[in-house]
Order: structure tokens, then C-alpha cells, then sequence
């Protein structure tokens, strides 16, 4: 017998980790650049939670990248998750997704190198090493190149730790349901993972047990405060975003795999290939991946609806997040149902202050999602 689309199971109820989810289209993780800055890096404003209530038909919603500390903001208005008035502002958002239907967690973030003092009130950026990557920070003083890192000292890769902790135990309190760690796209916990930027002879660098140490002692930081069913992590082992490289990522993130599944981990969000772009990269074995995680497997980058059905139909995945058409079709659940031709997004407004290009995509007629 022949399924409706509707009977697919992308548009199935299911579980992401232990959260009950209405469906598995996932919002991705997306830096929007509009928190109010001079206030503290807080979210919150009546645009910002109406841009997160217009897409509460996901079946869940992975908040923008919310930094843990002052050092760990790259980019200009994200907001923060470490203060008091930080997380009074996160709380107006989860309640308008809950009150929609919808679940939300936090998306904690260190950008590590990836930033310029302009950014972090003057902290000098830090990373496993002293080596500078090729990228510049975009910051109210224009385009600049980042400088060489300081190289955090085992203290201080500690009090790292403790600000992850602190992140994940703020996002409850502020109403999430959970908490995805940023470990993808060349952020500190990527910095730590992969060897173009880990070149530490102590036991967090060298050998794949010593480069994932960073990541597992943020998971079980994370774990402690929230329980493993309700966390997750996001990994792109072959990105080359933010001037990353790996000389074995088969060997890096399949060990990292197998220590995840030790600790129960909710879920893995999966960014296949080179974020944003090709899909097709060498080097990583996403099938394994798949086959071996025993949590929920999401999958992320460039995927088309036909993709994401079969994706999920099949087995390879058991969710796909979607970024890019989460930005201008805030309906996106409702168009995929109905095959309903999609809104363009418009780059130019990505980052910028304001309602345009954040909270005016047009939704279909209600006539057509009938
Ligand atoms: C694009 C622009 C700013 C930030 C990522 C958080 O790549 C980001 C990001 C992407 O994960």
C-alpha cells in the first residue's frame, strides 16, 4: 500500500533523544545577529520571539549559537546564556514555542579562535594552540583579521568546562528543553577535536583519545547538569569552514562516536560534507556513523525535502535539520506536507539589525496549507 506524504516518517512523532518531537524536521542552528549587544548580548525583544513563533512547527527548534562566556562570541549581536539577564530573556522565546506546540533547545557555543578582541569586551581569543587561521572577524570597527590565539592552559581549559556546565544548567532555567553543544564548524570544541589547530603535546593533544578529551569532559559537564537523553552534539568531521583540517576524521570522530554511545548521548546532528556547500567530501564514513551511534542521528547540509523523506524513510537518519529554508519559510513543515514551492532566502539580511529578512517571510495563504 502507497503512503501519503503526510504518512512518511519525517512527519512522524518520534523521540530526538528523549524529547517527544511532532515531527523530525529540525530548525538548524542559525546566527541571526539580533540580540541587543549594548544590554549584555540579550535576547528576547518581542522580533525575536516572534521569529522563533513563527517556526514552532519544527518538530524541534535548535536556538542560534548562544555563547557561555564573553570570549566565546565571534560575531556581532549573538546572544549570551551565562547571565542572570540573559537567561530572563531566553525565557519569553521558549514559552511562545511551547505555547505554539514546539520544542526548542540551546545551541552552547565557544568560538575559541575564531573571534577578535573588538567582539569579547577585549579578551584575547584563545584555542588548544597558538596558530592563527586564516579568517577575519567582522566586527563594529569593520573586517578584521583574527590574531594568533592564546593557548588556554589546563586551568584554564577547566573553567572552560565549568562555563559549558554553567550554559547547559542557565538553558534549563531559561525553559529549553535541552541543549545541543556546538562542536562543529571550527569553534574551540572543533579547534580541540581536529589536528590543523590542535598541535598540544599534553593530554589534550596528539593522539584522538587526548584531542577528544575537550569534547567529552564538555559532554559530561553537560550531562551532569541536564542528563545525557536530553543533549546532544553537533559534529561536521570534514568541514573546511573557519580554516579546519583533520588528518584522520575517520579516526578522530569515530572514537568520539563510540565514547558518546558510552555516555548515552541523545543525539548526534550529523553536517555532512563542507558546510553550506558540497556534500560530497572524502574522508568521513557517514554510513558507519549512522550504523554505530545508538542514539538519535540527525543529518544536516543542503538536504531538499525528496531528500529528507527518503533520508528518514529509509533509516539513514533519523531527522534532518534545515537552515537556510528555515530562514525564509517559516511554514517550512506546512510546504513540505503540500510540496508548496518555497521563499528564497536573501542573504543580505542574514545578520542584519531589524525585522527585514527575520520575522517577514511570508507564510503560505492559509487557503493552500488546507
Ligand atoms: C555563519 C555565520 C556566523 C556563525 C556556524 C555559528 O557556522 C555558525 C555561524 C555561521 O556554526
Amino acid at each position: 500500500m502507497n503512503k501519503t506524504i503526510a504518512q512518511t516518517k519525517l512527519f512522524q512523532p518520534g523521540r530526538i533523544g528523549s524529547i517527544e518531537v511532532k515531527n523530525r524536521i529540525v530548525m538548524a542552528p542559525l546566527t541571526r545577529g539580533r540580540a541587543d549587544e549594548a544590554a549584555g548580548d540579550i535576547p528576547g525583544s518581542p522580533m525575536n520571539v516572534e521569529y522563533y513563533r513563527q517556526r514552532a512547527n519544527a518538530g524541534l527548534i535548535i536556538s542560534e549559537g548562544t555563547q557561555v562566556a564573553p570570549a566565546g562570541k565571534g560575531y556581532m549581536a549573538t546572544p549570551g546564556i551565562y547571565s542572570d539577564a540573559q537567561v530572563e530573556g531566553w525565557k519569553p522565546i521558549t514559552k511562545a514555542v511551547h505555547d505554539a506546540g514546539g520544542k526548542i533547545i540551546a545551541q552552547i557555543w565557544h568560538v575559541g579562535r575564531i573571534t577578535h578582541p573588538d567582539l569579547t569586551g577585549g579578551a584575547h581569543p584563545v584555542a588548544p594552540s597558538p596558530i592563527k587561521p586564516n579568517v577575519v572577524a567582522y566586527t563594529h570597527n569593520g573586517k578584521q583579521e583574527v590574531p594568533v590565539p592564546h593557548a588556554l592552559t589546563v586551568d584554564e581549559i577547566k573553567q572552560v568546562v565549568q562555563q559549558f556546565r554553567k550554559g547547559a544548567a542557565n538553558a534549563l532555567k531559561a525553559g529549553f528543553d535541552g541543549v545541543e553543544i556546538h562542536g562543529a564548524n571550527g569553534y574551540l570544541i572543533d579547534q580541540f577535536l581536529r589536528d590543523g589547530a590542535n598541535q598540544r603535546t599534553d593530554v589534550y593533544g596528539g593522539s584522538p583519545e587526548n584531542r577528544i578529551r575537550f569534547a567529552l569532559e564538555v559532554v559530561d559537564a553537560v550531562i551532569a547538569e541536564v542528563g545525557a537523553g536530553c543533549m546532544g552534539i553537533r559534529l561536521s568531521p570534514l568541514t573546511p569552514f573557519n580554516d579546519l583540517s583533520d588528518s584522520n576524521p575517520q579516526a578522530t570522530f569515530g572514537l568520539l562516536i563510540e565514547e558518546l554511545n558510552k555516555r548515552g548521548v541523545g543525539f548526534i546532528h550529523m553536517i555532512e560534507g563542507s558546510t553550506g556547500g558540497d556534500r560530497n567530501l572524502p574522508g568521513f564514513d557517514y554510513a558507519w556513523a549512522r550504523a554505530h551511534f545508538q542514539g538519535t542521528y540527525m543529518v544536516n547540509n543542503g538536504y531538499t525535502r525528496d531528500m529528507a523523506i527518503e533520508a528518514v524513510e529509509q533509516g539513514k537518519a533519523d531527522a534532518v535539520s534545515f537552515g537556510r529554508a528555515y530562514i525564509a519559510n517559516p511554514d517550512l513543515v506546512q510546504r513540505f506536507l503540500s510540496d508548496a514551492p518555497l521563499n528564497t532566502p536573501n542573504p543580505q539580511t542574514f545578520y542584519t539589525p531589524g525585522p527585514e529578512g527575520y520575522i517577514d517571510y511570508p507564510a503560505l495563504e492559509a487557503s493552500t496549507t488546507a
